[in-house]
This record gives structure tokens, C-alpha cells and sequence, in this order.
């Protein structure tokens, strides 16, 4: 598995999302960047989503950390290509560091691209990677009331997963004020309530990405301006 180093990077060539953005409209890639706090799950919803479709789609992973590879271990079983981003102590990815792991993937071979960001609900909201959207992740023990307390990325992402739903029963979250507040702060987003570990609402989230997928795969390869289709219907 490659290793980059963020510190090894050159930041003079200043590269932007849309670079990333146009590589993947090339490639006809859904490209997803993934964002919650350190624990709430983004690896495991990535183990168990790999492990329920990758026999259908090829998935490629960047996975964002600040210095360990153990994530990028954990989904190596299931991932077609696999690069780990080590920022060394930078607290978000960059559409620098995604350009210089794009290198390293087998781009051809894949459908879909996830990017792992570091675990922070705040500054990775704030750089465009190229992703064709965010997904943000909250889980059950972090409380109800974050959506409200950091809006700016939940007013950014496409879904939004509450996962850990087995742990419901034995905190104070409260689930149909959560979702309020998110539908106030977002209203075009789809949330879906799942317990990775259990597996329960793991088939609406996997069906939507599936759907996404597909619109990707339908858009035309080279525009610039191609908007994708209303998945709610
Ligand atoms: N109870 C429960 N634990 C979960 C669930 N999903 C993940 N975890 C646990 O939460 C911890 C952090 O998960 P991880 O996927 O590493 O989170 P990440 O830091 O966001 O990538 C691990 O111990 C997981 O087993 C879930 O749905 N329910
Ligand atoms: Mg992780």
C-alpha cells in the first residue's frame, strides 16, 4: 500500500478541487468525501458497505490520517486500489494531497472513489476536494445536538448517516429532534439512520450510493457544467 507523506508535498503547485473534479468526471467516478469526529464510524460504514457490494463495483479508497496506516489496513481486504494520506499533524485533507494519492490509484479499474477525511467535524468541511459530495457521519454517543452546533458541514453534505442506531436505547439522542434540526439546516439532504455494526438501514444507504453510481456512470465524460440528476425520485 502507498504511504504519502502530506509534509513531502510540494504546496507550490497549488492545486485546486476542480483539477480532482475533472479526473474524476474522466473516469465517470462517484467520489465521495466522507467526514464525521474521530470514532463516529467512517470506517466501519466503509468495511461493512465494501463487504455488502464490492462483488458489483470497484471501489477505490484515500484514506486521510494523521500518521497511522490502520484504517487503510482494515479496508485493504475490500478495496480495489488503496492509498493512505499521512498529513502529519494537519488537521483536514486538501485537494493537493487527494491529486498526489489520484496518481497512485488504478483509476481505470474503479466506480466509485471514497475519501476517509481526518476525524474532525470542522475543518474538512471547508476544502473542496473535487468530490462529487459530502457525506457527513454522526453517531449516536456524540449527542443530538451537533448538527446544530456545527452547521457548516452538515449544511454542505449530499447524506448525512446517523450511525451507532444500537445505542439508541441507552442515551439521550433524540433522534426526531435531530432530524428537524437537520432537515432545518439542510433540507435537500437524505439522512438515514443505520447501525453499521448491526447492520440495520445498512440497505437504504447502500441502494443510494448504488443510485449514485449509476448517475455518475450516465453523465457525459468530458463537460464541465454537467449537473447530477435529482436522486430523490
Ligand atoms: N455500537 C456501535 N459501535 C460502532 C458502530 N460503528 C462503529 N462502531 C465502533 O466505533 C469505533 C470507531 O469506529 P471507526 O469506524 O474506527 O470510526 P472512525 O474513526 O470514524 O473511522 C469502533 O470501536 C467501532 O467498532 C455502530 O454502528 N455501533
Ligand atoms: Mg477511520
Amino acid at each position: 500500500m502507498k504511504v504519502i507523506l502530506a509534509k513531502d508535498l510540494l504546496s507550490v503547485t497549488n492545486v485546486k478541487g476542480e483539477h480532482n473534479r475533472d479526473i474524476f468526471e474522466k473516469n465517470g467516478l462517484l467520489a465521495l468525501n466522507i467526514i464525521s469526529s474521530p470514532g463516529a464510524g467512517k470506517t466501519t460504514l466503509l468495511e461493512v458497505t465494501m463487504s455488502l457490494i464490492k462483488h458489483k463495483y470497484n471501489f477505490g479508497i484515500i484514506e486521510g490520517d494523521l500518521y497511522t496506516s490502520r484504517d487503510a489496513r482494515r479496508l485493504s481486504e475490500h478495496a480495489r486500489s488503496i492509498v493512505q494520506i499521512n498529513t502529519c499533524g494537519i488537521c483536514h485533507l486538501n485537494a493537493e494531497m487527494v491529486a498526489r494519492a489520484l496518481d497512485d490509484l488504478v483509476l481505470d479499474a474503479l466506480d466509485i472513489i471514497i475519501i476517509e477525511n481526518v476525524g474532525n467535524l470542522v475543518c474538512p468541511a471547508s476544502f473542496y476536494l473535487g468530490e462529487t459530495c459530502k457525506v457527513a457521519l454522526l453517531s449516536v454517543p456524540e449527542g443530538s445536538d451537533k448538527p446544530a452546533k456545527y452547521p457548516g458541514l452538515f449544511k454542505e453534505a449530499r447524506a448525512v448517516v446517523i450511525n451507532k442506531a444500537d445505542l439508541l436505547p441507552y442515551t439521550d439522542f433524540d433522534l426526531p429532534g435531530c432530524i428537524q434540526e437537520l432537515q432545518e439546516i439542510n433540507p435537500g439532504a437524505e439522512i438515514f439512520v443505520i447501525s453499521a455494526t448491526t447492520g440495520a438501514g445498512m440497505e437504504k444507504w447502500v441502494s443510494w450510493l448504488e443510485k449514485m453510481v449509476q448517475s455518475v456512470k450516465q453523465l457525459p465524460r468530458s463537460g464541465m457544467d454537467v449537473r447530477l440528476p435529482d436522486t430523490d425520485s
